[in-house]
């Protein structure tokens, strides 16, 4: 049970227990750097093209540039599973700003840090997916855009965790954030659609929405399952009013929602688009992406 894992940083493969960063990186002293999350599913590494894509427009948008190009990236990710024999597990590469002084300048920070860990994925249990979540709204905001672009998904994840603990406060699956007009902008991890009259509407992510792989996903095979999906303004009256609500994720998969704040959505169980989207989702998890 107790297996190596390799850690890659900076050129190397390290062992778990030897793989450490500079207390002077500023991905340490200020969350300053990015990261993604990533799946493979029986040797595919799903969607890796778009997930890196997504790593270096976060890195573009904080002005940082990852020192590996994205073929380099996309083979160490590759070798990191290998060297780890995992078939299947969850990837998370890693690009700080370095080590710098203790002034927040990144210009003290000469040489940008690359990691890459892979290990195993606890999954959800059977269950959610069986009988849904129980989620609610939670009062942390998300992030405003002007001031910390919720598209950048970097190493400062303190707007996500401190609604994270008002979900464990309140003992439900998940939380949704509101942005700061009060529409709905996602789930603390994950992104959120309803189903109302055979339409699925899905918050657009100018409302403050991470753009989720898995969302692009499910919205791309919705369609071309002849499914109308609109990205459009959410309330919460919209939510609790749903005939269907799923969030989608990385590690969620599609996983239906059946109650908020003591409201039952649609008939209290799995709602059958979302079934039918999330059985589409796993059709193609262990084809659409990088096979090793
Ligand atoms: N919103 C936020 C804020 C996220 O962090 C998603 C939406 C869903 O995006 P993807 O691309 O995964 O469909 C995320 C992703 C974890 C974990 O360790 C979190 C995510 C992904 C993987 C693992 O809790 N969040």
């Amino acid at each position: 049970m107790n297996e190596t894992r390799w850690i890659y940083i900076d050129g190397k493969f390290l062992p778990k227990e030897e793989a450490k960063i500079s207390v002077y990186d500023h991905g340490f002293l200020y969350g300053d750097g990015v990261f993604e999350g990533i799946r493979a599913y029986e040797g595919n590494v799903f969607c890796l093209d778009e997930h890196i894509d997504r790593l270096f427009l976060s890195a573009r948008a904080i002005a940082l540039e990852p020192p590996i190009s994205k073929k380099e990236f996309s083979d160490i990710i590759v070798e990191t599973l290998k060297r780890n024999g995992l078939k299947s597990g969850y990837i998370r590469p890693i690009v700080t700003r370095g080590k710098g002084d203790l002034g927040l300048d990144p210009r003290k920070c000469p040489k940008p840090s690359v990691l890459v860990i892979a290990d195993t994925l606890a999954i959800y249990p059977e269950e959610f997916y069986k009988n849904g979540l129980e989620i609610a709204i939670v009062a942390t905001r998300r992030n405003l855009p002007t001031a910390l672009p919720p598209q950048v998904k970097s190493l400062n994840y303190l707007n996500n965790i401190l609604a994270r603990i008002e979900v464990n406060r309140m003992n439900v699956g998940e939380g949704v954030m509101l942005n700061s007009e009060g529409f709905i902008a996602e789930a603390t991890a994950d992104n959120i659609f309803i189903v109302r009259k055979n339409v699925i509407e899905t918050p657009a992510t100018y409302h403050g929405a991470l753009p989720g792989i898995t969302r692009n996903c499910v919205i791309e095979l919705a369609r071309k399952d002849g499914k109308e999906v609109l990205e459009t303004a959410l309330t919460p009256y919209d939510l609790y009013t749903a005939d269907e609500c799923f969030l989608t994720g990385t590690a969620a998969e599609v996983v239906p929602v059946t109650k908020i704040e003591d409201r039952i959505i649609g008939s209290g169980k799995p709602g059958l688009i979302t079934c039918r989207l999330r059985e589409l989702f796993k059709s193609i998890t262990s084809t659409r992406g990088r096979k090793y």
